[in-house]
């Protein structure tokens, strides 16, 4: 299996099967497609729309060229492929919940990913609180994601979201990065979270890779006209 993924910093959805694939010990090939643009004409969209008619990174292509080009329905794929790794909490009910917060985390949160951008190397926490006290749909998106990991976590017990580290934890972690990048304040049980997270083998890999990657990219900068 091939992975295409978009630049380590940015890529919030190339982040989220990456780090599934690599904290199940799951083998596949990485294949980074850089972003220039995200313009019809771009070097990006001639090379991800020659394997997806949809145009965006993540994309799983299988050895034999059958290609899907959205986290979700990858995730359920690998989870299909590979029963034995438990992708997905063994539970029904705690299945169902992970798969209840991941399609939230999917098709929600519109205003917390255009406030706050996946960057991962930035600190931008004056932009944080700014953003925090100007925009009321931001400030809800966040608390609305402290709830979420609180009640998953006293369910649960932890250590993860579900207990064991599920895909619902690989779903999160770019959330994860976010509010550390902004700085954004939680409380001591979601701080804790969100160590064990950033630590979890599959995020710390992704992570150590954006650090090493030396691109600023101004499209993707909406708070900053140069690396630091
Ligand atoms: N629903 C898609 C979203 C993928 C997505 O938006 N990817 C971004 C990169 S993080 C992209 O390729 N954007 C290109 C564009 O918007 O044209 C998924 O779940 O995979």
């Amino acid at each position: 299996m091939k992975l295409l993924v978009g630049n380590k910093n940015y890529s919030s959805w190339s982040m989220r099967p990456w780090v599934m694939l690599t904290h199940f010990d799951i083998p596949f090939e990485e294949v980074m497609t850089r972003f220039d643009s995200f313009a019809p004409d771009s070097r990006f969209k001639a090379a991800v729309g020659a394997l997806s008619p949809a145009g965006k990174v993540p994309i799983l292509v299988e050895d034999d060229g059958f290609a899907i080009w959205d986290t979700l329905a990858i995730a359920e794929y690998v989870a299909e492929k590979f029963p034995h790794k438990t992708l997905w909490p063994r539970d029904t009910r705690r299945r169902a919940r992970a798969r209840t917060v991941c399609a939230e985390m999917h098709s929600g949160f519109a205003a917390l990913r255009g406030a706050f951008g996946m960057n991962i190397e930035a600190s931008l926490p004056e932009v944080g609180a700014r953003v925090l006290a100007e925009n009321a749909a931001a400030r809800a998106d966040v608390a609305r994601i402290i709830q979420l990991w609180q009640d998953a976590l006293a369910e649960s017990g932890g250590p993860f979201l579900f207990g064991d580290y599920s895909i619902a934890d690989a779903y999160f972690a770019p959330v994860v990065t976010r509010l550390r990048t902004y700085a954004l304040p939680v409380p001591a049980d979601v701080a804790a979270y969100m160590e064990r997270a950033l630590a979890a083998k599959g995020t710390a890999a992704w992570i150590r890779d954006a650090l090493e990657e030396k691109e600023f990219l101004s499209f993707e900068e909406d708070y900053r006209t140069s690396r630091d």
